[in-house]
């Protein structure tokens, strides 16, 4: 769908000069709030039928044999799928960089390895023929031992993550040697994505051509992945999903579900949905796996760091090593002499985890923040001042310049705004009524990453452009910053550009994954555009039939829509009076947000894989976004309960494409932040590995009701080294440091340190 709706402005936070940095409100709102943006379930093409997944319901085993008859036999069913009736699909390349074995991929378990795992599936003429028949469907089993978490007996110490290895200095040997030592295990728990939309899809074939519409953090990469499954060109693979109620990590990869909707719609002739279930979004797919981290810190008497040693651990699944790597922050935040961190990975019987929301610096920066603040009391420092006596010139592991790190002022700014000065250290010391009163703050960061990306823009005889992108907006702001982009590169009011997204058709985008879309996009656009422009005033000075033709400037302003000459008065040229002039119909470009030079290889061979992305240190400097918290909290010292009460966060993402949707990304990572510290926890059945509370009455995430004002505040300044345009990173920022700031100021309210998440009245009273 393509958005393109008139729009007043709300607050302006630019310098009053282009469409770029005003705080727009999103152009895809309105779509939104009146029910005329359409997610891909809400897709209905004719002879549309259903299909409904069968999931295991052991943890661990052997399928020994699946019972069909009866659901077979039952009202509307057409097709019960199992691997012995499946069509055979061929392994797809992981986008993490392996390769694709050539072997035969079936989306159903014969070999359980978790509880939920899919089995089998039921198509039928109905959703609820559909879930009727597939309650019908009997698949026996042969039961294997279950290892449920990496806290289980049998879970064993795991694999050894030599990538995640970092060392410098002689950490153990500073360690023990330094005056001051203190040593602490965190705990977080298994945590889920659970976005309001859950997963699902509608897929439909026309000969060898495959259409999917599925909600997509990346319609290019999940292309590739059906194409892959089904042996047939990525041309012939079209993904749409111009709307997405929301992802956080869970929406960037086809899934198994994905490949049984596509392959029963190719074995029946007929379009097929499957829609997946809440409690079945727990399986489907993964999200943060637990972790658990002992950090050593070594430290001088008056708080100066000598040794960091980190050890760490992150459930896996039973074949897959995927790494939750927990010595993101640690080997970024502060200046430390010497350093250890090593990690290992623990298959357990689970889906394979998945990304959520800064996966690594989020559980890092847990750790680590709320070491520093039991550092803050075993030398009795505030727990600001330690960390700007600790703070880092330059990236301490890769002894690189930072770009910008504009922390320092994310602290004074927010410390000021928050109060911070008037804290009492002692915990218990600020009681008001019944409440313990705590105060508590943390740091944050997130990586600027890079990727290729491609976008076309087109500017229309009736003095409207038009932006083409196959990069999709979840909810962040894709749409309205790459409006306003080209609306300031081309001199046109915001809504006069039209921004089409979320279809892979369309030019190449990289992954909305990585918090790196908005800077890689407005680059592509932004290029694109100018090109657009420049072709335009050429034409204007040069066409026979040009009003302006033979204007001896070449430096035409276009504003508002019009042509004009510097320094001229009265009325410009309008560009659809241009056009008509010269009998243009459009004017196009079509640009990536390569710099100069680059080459094939960087150009297209990194599309469609993550593992193509630059490090944030890749080049002379070292390239993060940065953020400090300060939370209030009040416990209740009769029932053990937490409200937060109070947040204010300086942030440094650079420079702001618009503050008004940079603030809300900040709000919700946030407001996730809320959520993890104390209440989200995926509770596992030790005696099958199921996940007991697989629903969003169970899974708790923050309401309303449990957000207090939020209050954040930019300290970013443009950063032309992270980025074409000057920003820097912003979606998965804010949630990173909220946890730790909302853990140590229950400390501060307590006096109790719970070292786990989330921290719940149990464990408070
Ligand atoms: N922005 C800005 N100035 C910048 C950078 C960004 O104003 N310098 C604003 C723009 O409105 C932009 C938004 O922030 O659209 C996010 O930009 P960016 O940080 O580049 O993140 P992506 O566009 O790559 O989005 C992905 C990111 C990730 S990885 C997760 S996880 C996450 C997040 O965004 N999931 C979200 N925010 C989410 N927000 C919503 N509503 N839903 C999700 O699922
Ligand atoms: Mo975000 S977890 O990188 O999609």
């Amino acid at each position: 769908m393509t958005i393109h709706e008139p729009r007043t402005r709300h607050g302006d936070a630019s310098d009053g000069a282009g469409p770029l940095g005003r705080a727009t409100s999103r152009l895809d709102g309105p779509a939104k709030i009146t029910g005329r943006a359409t997610y891909a379930l809400e897709n209905h093409p004719a002879g549309l039928v259903h299909a409904v997944m069968i999931q295991a319901t052991v943890g661990a085993g052997r399928v020994l044999s699946i019972e069909v008859e009866t659901a077979k036999a039952s009202p509307g069913v057409l097709l019960v799928l199992t691997p012995e009736t499946a069509i055979e699909l061929r392994e797809a390349a992981n986008p993490f960089g392996a390769p694709a074995r050539d072997r035969a991929y079936c989306p159903f378990a014969t070999e359980v390895t978790y509880n939920g795992q899919q089995v089998a599936a039921v198509v039928a003429e109905t959703f609820e023929q559909a879930t009727a028949a597939a309650a019908l469907v009997v698949v026996h089993y042969d039961e294997g031992p279950v290892v449920p978490d990496f806290h289980a007996e049998n879970a064993g110490a795991g694999h050894p993550m030599d990538r995640a290895s970092v060392e410098w200095g002689e950490a153990e040997t500073a360690l023990a040697e330094a005056p001051v030592q203190i040593e602490a295990t965190y705990l977080t728990p298994r945590e889920y994505n659970v976005p309001i939309e859950p997963h699902g899809l509608v897929a439909e074939w026309e000969g060898d051509r495959l259409t999917v519409h599925e909600p997509s953090q990346w319609v290019d990469g999940m292309a590739r992945t059906y194409a892959e499954w089904f042996a047939i060109p990525f041309e012939n693979v079209r993904i749409v999903s111009p709307f997405i109620g929301g992802g956080f990590g869970s929406k960037a990869l086809s899934l198994p579900h994905g490949a049984i909707a596509a392959m029963a719609a190719k074995m029946l002739g007929r379009p097929v949905k499957l829609a997946v279930t809440r409690p079945q979004t727990f399986t489907a797919y993964g999200g943060r796996p637990a972790t658990r981290q002992t950090l050593k810190i070594g430290a001088t008497k008056e708080g100066k760091l000598l040794s960091i040693v980190q050890t760490g651990a992150n459930e896996t699944s039973i074949g897959a090593a995927k790494l939750e790597p927990l010595g993101s922050v640690t080997t970024l935040m502060y200046a430390v002499p010497h350093l250890s961190t090593r990690q290992t990975v623990v298959p357990v019987n689970t889906v394979e985890p998945g990304a959520l929301r800064a996966p690594g610096e989020n559980p890092s920066a847990y750790g680590l923040e709320c070491a520093m603040d039991e550092l803050a009391y075993a030398v009795g420092v505030d727990p600001l001042a330690l960390r700007l006596l600790n703070y880092a010139e330059e990236d301490p592991q890769a002894r690189k310049p930072w770009s910008t790190r504009r922390l320092r002022e994310a602290f004074a700014a927010g410390g000021e705004a928050f109060g911070w000065a008037r804290r009492t250290m002692a915990p218990r010391s600020m009681r008001e009524g019944r409440d313990l009163v705590g105060w508590g703050l943390a740091a944050g960061t997130y990586p600027v990453r890079r990727t290729p990306g491609e976008a076309m823009v087109r500017l229309l005889a009736d003095g409207t452009a038009e932006v083409l992108s196959s990069a999709i907006d979840m909810g962040t702001g894709t749409y309205t910053i790459l409006a306003q982009t080209a609306a300031d590169a081309l001199g046109l009011p915001v809504e006069r550009v039209a921004v089409t997204l979320g279809d892979s058709r369309l030019p190449r985008a990289p992954v909305a994954g990585g918090s790196q879309l908005a800077n890689l996009m407005t680059a592509a656009v932004q290029k694109a555009a100018l090109a657009v422009r420049e072709e335009l005033v050429g034409l204007a000075i040069n066409a026979p039939a040009s009003p302006l033709a033979g204007a001896q400037a070449n430096d035409l302003e276009i504003e508002n829509g019009e042509l004009r000459l510097p320094r001229a008065t009265g009325d410009g040229l309008p560009i659809a009076a241009l056009m008509r002039a010269i009998g243009r119909d459009s004017i196009e470009a079509l640009r990536d947000n390569l710099k100069d030079g680059a080459t094939a290889k960087d150009r297209f061979d990194n599309f469609t894989s993550v593992s193509g992305m630059r490090s944030p240190t890749d080049g002379d400097h070292s390239l993060h976004s940065w953020c400090a918290h300060f939370v209030e909290v009040r416990v209740d010292e009769d029932f053990g309960t937490v409200r937060v009460s109070r947040v204010v966060s300086g942030l440094d993402s650079g420079r702001l494409y618009n503050p008004k949707l940079a603030e809300s990304q900040w709000n919700g990572g946030i407001v996730m932040g809320i959520g993890q510290a104390l209440l989200e926890e995926g509770v596992v059945d030790p005696r099958d590995g199921r996940i007991l509370n697989a629903n969003l009455a169970d899974y708790m995430i923050p309401t309303n009701a449990d957000i207090p004002e939020i209050r954040t505040i930019s300290v970013g300044v443009p950063d032309f080294e992270a980025s074409a345009l000057g920003g820097k990173a912003v979606g998965e920022l804010a949630i990173v440091g909220v946890a730790p700031a909302i853990a140590n100021a229950v400390f501060h309210a307590t006096g109790k340190r719970i070292r786990h998440l989330p921290i719940t009245l149990e464990t408070l009273l």
